[in-house]
């Protein structure tokens, strides 16, 4: 088979968002540097609207005592390349819904990561099947350039939805724009419509800007 019937092959399959490809291995992306894992001090909060008011924390030992899952699912990045069926498995985030359970006015949540990247994210997204807070993929522990200790993985969303090297989950009453919600990027980030700049936001979409 040539490389071009190759391609057409990729291309046409059904798992793949339009105008995304396949892409062999798995890049490295993310903007600014790789922060260093300091376990003495690392934790992951849960803070804003909790039901009971209080903020809720794990230290790295707590956080890996949780009950894991594992999940596959496919990876869009809005720059076009797309992995297909990975297996990701850590800490559902249904699971921390559970253990901290929002306020009643919960709509969205704030996933914030070292250095302040952030993404939001509704809660419904948020609290879906496959979203997860990663620590292995396809069975080896996730390295420092792909997020370790843990990253948010939510399917069915562009991959910048998911922080690397998360931190803390914030409970939102309103909806707020993350990193890259704030910098030109579609608030919703639906691969299958190709939502990927805010400027094809509409009405409803999004806060403000
Ligand atoms: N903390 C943090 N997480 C991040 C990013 C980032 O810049 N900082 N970039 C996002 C984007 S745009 C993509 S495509 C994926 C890339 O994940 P990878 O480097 O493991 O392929 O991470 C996402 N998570
Ligand atoms: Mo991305």
């Amino acid at each position: 088979m040539g490389q071009s019937e190759q391609a057409q092959l990729q291309q046409s399959d059904p798992r793949l968002p339009p105008g995304q490809r396949l892409q062999r291995g798995w890049p490295v992306l993310h903007y600014g540097p790789v922060p260093r894992f300091k376990p003495l001090t690392w934790d992951l909060q849960v803070f804003g609207a909790t039901a009971s008011a209080e903020k809720h924390s794990w230290d790295f030992e707590g956080f890996h005592e949780l009950p894991t899952v594992t999940v596959r699912s496919d990876f869009h990045c809005v720059t076009r390349f797309s992995m297909l069926d990975n297996e990701w498995s850590g800490v559902a985030a249904a699971t921390l819904l559970e253990l901290v359970p929002p306020a009643e006015q919960v709509s969205h949540v704030m996933v914030w990561a070292e250095y302040g990247y952030s993404s939001n994210l509704s809660l419904a997204d948020f609290a879906a099947a496959g979203t997860v807070f990663a620590t292995h993929h396809n069975g080896e522990p996730l390295t420092v350039e792909h997020g370790f200790p843990v990253r948010l993985v939510v399917p069915g969303r562009y991959a910048w939805k998911g922080p690397k090297w998360v931190r803390a989950v914030e409970y939102m009453r309103a909806d707020r724009r993350g990193f890259w919600e704030e910098r030109g990027y579609h608030n919703r980030a639906d691969p299958w419509t190709e939502q990927r700049y805010s400027y094809q936001e509409e009405p409803g979409d999004g806060p403000l800007r």
